[in-house]
Protein backbone atom coordinates (compact mmCIF):
# COMPACT_ATOMS: atom_id res chain seq x y z
CA UNK A 1 0.00 0.00 0.00
CA UNK A 2 1.23 3.41 -1.17
CA UNK A 3 2.62 5.31 1.83
CA UNK A 4 2.93 2.36 4.14
CA UNK A 5 6.19 -0.39 4.37
CA UNK A 6 7.38 -2.50 7.21
CA UNK A 7 10.68 -2.25 8.06
CA UNK A 8 12.52 -5.37 9.50
CA UNK A 9 15.07 -4.94 12.66
CA UNK A 10 17.15 -7.48 12.03
CA UNK A 11 17.88 -9.41 15.48
CA UNK A 12 20.99 -9.37 17.46
CA UNK A 13 21.04 -12.39 19.29
CA UNK A 14 22.67 -14.69 20.86
CA UNK A 15 22.61 -17.76 24.22
CA UNK A 16 21.42 -15.07 26.72
CA UNK A 17 18.37 -13.78 24.34
CA UNK A 18 17.94 -10.94 21.68
CA UNK A 19 18.38 -7.38 20.88
CA UNK A 20 17.06 -5.21 18.15
CA UNK A 21 19.03 -1.63 17.30
CA UNK A 22 17.06 1.24 15.52
CA UNK A 23 19.55 3.30 14.34
CA UNK A 24 17.99 6.74 12.24
CA UNK A 25 19.04 6.78 8.37
CA UNK A 26 19.81 3.17 9.12
CA UNK A 27 16.91 0.72 10.31
CA UNK A 28 15.01 3.68 10.44
CA UNK A 29 15.21 5.66 7.40
CA UNK A 30 14.84 9.47 8.55
CA UNK A 31 16.11 11.13 11.25
CA UNK A 32 14.68 10.51 15.07
CA UNK A 33 13.80 13.69 16.52
CA UNK A 34 11.08 11.86 18.97
CA UNK A 35 10.43 8.71 20.73
CA UNK A 36 7.22 7.83 22.38
CA UNK A 37 5.48 5.20 23.45
CA UNK A 38 2.25 3.80 24.54
CA UNK A 39 1.30 1.11 27.15
CA UNK A 40 -1.40 -0.13 29.54
CA UNK A 41 -3.92 0.78 26.60
CA UNK A 42 -7.45 -0.22 28.62
CA UNK A 43 -9.39 -3.30 27.22
CA UNK A 44 -11.75 -2.75 24.24
CA UNK A 45 -9.98 1.08 23.82
CA UNK A 46 -8.79 2.44 20.47
CA UNK A 47 -6.86 5.10 19.47
CA UNK A 48 -5.67 7.42 16.50
CA UNK A 49 -7.92 8.27 14.17
CA UNK A 50 -6.09 10.73 12.54
CA UNK A 51 -3.54 11.32 9.73
CA UNK A 52 -0.54 13.60 9.86
CA UNK A 53 0.77 16.27 7.13
CA UNK A 54 3.99 16.00 7.05
CA UNK A 55 5.48 13.50 9.73
CA UNK A 56 7.17 10.41 8.94
CA UNK A 57 6.97 7.30 12.07
CA UNK A 58 8.15 3.99 12.27
CA UNK A 59 5.93 2.25 14.86
CA UNK A 60 6.89 -1.41 16.58
CA UNK A 61 5.20 -3.60 19.30
CA UNK A 62 8.33 -4.22 21.46
CA UNK A 63 5.94 -6.12 23.27
CA UNK A 64 2.66 -7.58 23.03
CA UNK A 65 0.32 -6.74 19.75
CA UNK A 66 -2.25 -4.21 18.43
CA UNK A 67 -4.34 -3.99 15.23
CA UNK A 68 -3.67 -1.19 13.00
CA UNK A 69 -5.99 0.11 10.78
CA UNK A 70 -4.28 1.79 7.88
CA UNK A 71 -6.61 4.23 5.17
CA UNK A 72 -4.13 6.34 2.18
CA UNK A 73 -7.68 7.60 0.84
CA UNK A 74 -7.77 5.27 -1.98
CA UNK A 75 -7.87 1.54 -0.25
CA UNK A 76 -7.63 0.58 3.37
CA UNK A 77 -5.49 -1.95 5.21
CA UNK A 78 -5.00 -3.92 8.37
CA UNK A 79 -2.24 -5.17 10.01
CA UNK A 80 -1.29 -6.55 13.11
CA UNK A 81 1.98 -4.98 14.84
CA UNK A 82 2.96 -8.01 16.72
CA UNK A 83 6.47 -8.68 16.39
CA UNK A 84 9.72 -6.28 18.13
CA UNK A 85 11.26 -7.23 14.84
CA UNK A 86 9.00 -5.88 12.66
CA UNK A 87 8.01 -1.82 12.64
CA UNK A 88 5.47 0.11 10.40
CA UNK A 89 6.52 2.86 8.36
CA UNK A 90 3.97 5.69 7.64
CA UNK A 91 5.09 8.23 5.45
CA UNK A 92 2.65 10.99 4.75
CA UNK A 93 -1.10 11.18 4.63
CA UNK A 94 -2.35 7.84 5.87
CA UNK A 95 -5.23 8.06 8.79
CA UNK A 96 -4.44 4.99 11.02
CA UNK A 97 -6.23 3.84 13.68
CA UNK A 98 -4.98 1.72 16.50
CA UNK A 99 -7.57 -1.10 17.67
CA UNK A 100 -7.02 -4.49 19.92
CA UNK A 101 -4.58 -3.85 22.18
CA UNK A 102 -2.95 -6.57 24.23
CA UNK A 103 -2.67 -6.11 28.11
CA UNK A 104 1.27 -6.14 27.83
CA UNK A 105 1.36 -4.15 24.29
CA UNK A 106 3.96 -1.72 24.16
CA UNK A 107 4.02 0.44 21.26
CA UNK A 108 6.79 2.38 20.70
CA UNK A 109 7.34 4.93 17.97
CA UNK A 110 9.74 6.87 16.12
CA UNK A 111 8.97 10.15 15.18
CA UNK A 112 11.11 12.74 11.84
CA UNK A 113 9.64 15.51 14.25
CA UNK A 114 8.98 17.44 17.39
CA UNK A 115 5.25 17.05 18.73
CA UNK A 116 3.06 19.76 16.70
CA UNK A 117 -0.55 19.55 16.90
CA UNK A 118 -0.73 21.61 13.81
CA UNK A 119 0.61 18.48 11.69
CA UNK A 120 -2.52 16.41 12.53
CA UNK A 121 -5.46 15.63 10.77
CA UNK A 122 -8.21 14.39 13.30
CA UNK A 123 -11.18 14.90 11.11
CA UNK A 124 -11.68 12.40 8.43
CA UNK A 125 -13.83 14.48 6.46
CA UNK A 126 -11.65 16.59 6.06
CA UNK A 127 -8.75 14.06 5.57
CA UNK A 128 -10.78 12.92 2.37
CA UNK A 129 -10.52 16.79 1.13
CA UNK A 130 -6.69 17.08 1.83
CA UNK A 131 -5.71 14.01 0.11
CA UNK A 132 -7.64 15.00 -3.23
C1 LIG B 1 0.22 8.63 16.21
C2 LIG B 1 -0.22 7.43 16.96
C3 LIG B 1 0.43 6.17 16.46
C4 LIG B 1 2.24 14.93 23.32
O1 LIG B 1 2.15 15.90 24.08
N1 LIG B 1 3.43 14.64 22.71
C5 LIG B 1 3.58 13.60 21.86
O2 LIG B 1 4.68 13.38 21.32
C6 LIG B 1 2.45 12.77 21.58
C7 LIG B 1 2.56 11.60 20.62
C8 LIG B 1 1.26 13.07 22.19
N2 LIG B 1 1.16 14.12 23.05
C9 LIG B 1 -0.12 14.39 23.74
C10 LIG B 1 -1.27 14.81 22.84
C11 LIG B 1 -2.48 14.28 23.57
O3 LIG B 1 -2.89 15.22 24.54
O4 LIG B 1 -0.54 13.18 24.36
C12 LIG B 1 -1.95 13.04 24.29
C13 LIG B 1 -2.35 11.74 23.62
O5 LIG B 1 -2.05 11.82 22.21
P1 LIG B 1 -3.03 11.25 21.09
O6 LIG B 1 -4.42 11.33 21.52
O7 LIG B 1 -2.67 11.89 19.78
O8 LIG B 1 -2.57 9.70 21.09
P2 LIG B 1 -2.90 8.57 20.03
O9 LIG B 1 -2.54 7.29 20.64
O10 LIG B 1 -4.29 8.72 19.50
O11 LIG B 1 -1.90 8.87 18.81
C14 LIG B 1 -0.50 8.71 18.99
C15 LIG B 1 0.26 9.90 18.38
O12 LIG B 1 -0.25 11.13 18.93
C16 LIG B 1 0.10 9.96 16.88
O13 LIG B 1 1.03 10.88 16.34
O14 LIG B 1 0.51 8.58 15.02
O15 LIG B 1 -0.05 7.52 18.36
Amino acid sequence: MNRIKYVEFPPLGDNRGSLVALEAEKTVPFDIKRVYYIFGTLLGVARGFHAHKNLKQVAVCVTGKCRMVLDNGIEKKEVWLDSPTRGLLIEGLVWHEMHDFSEDCVLLVLASEHYDEADYIRDYQEFLKVNK
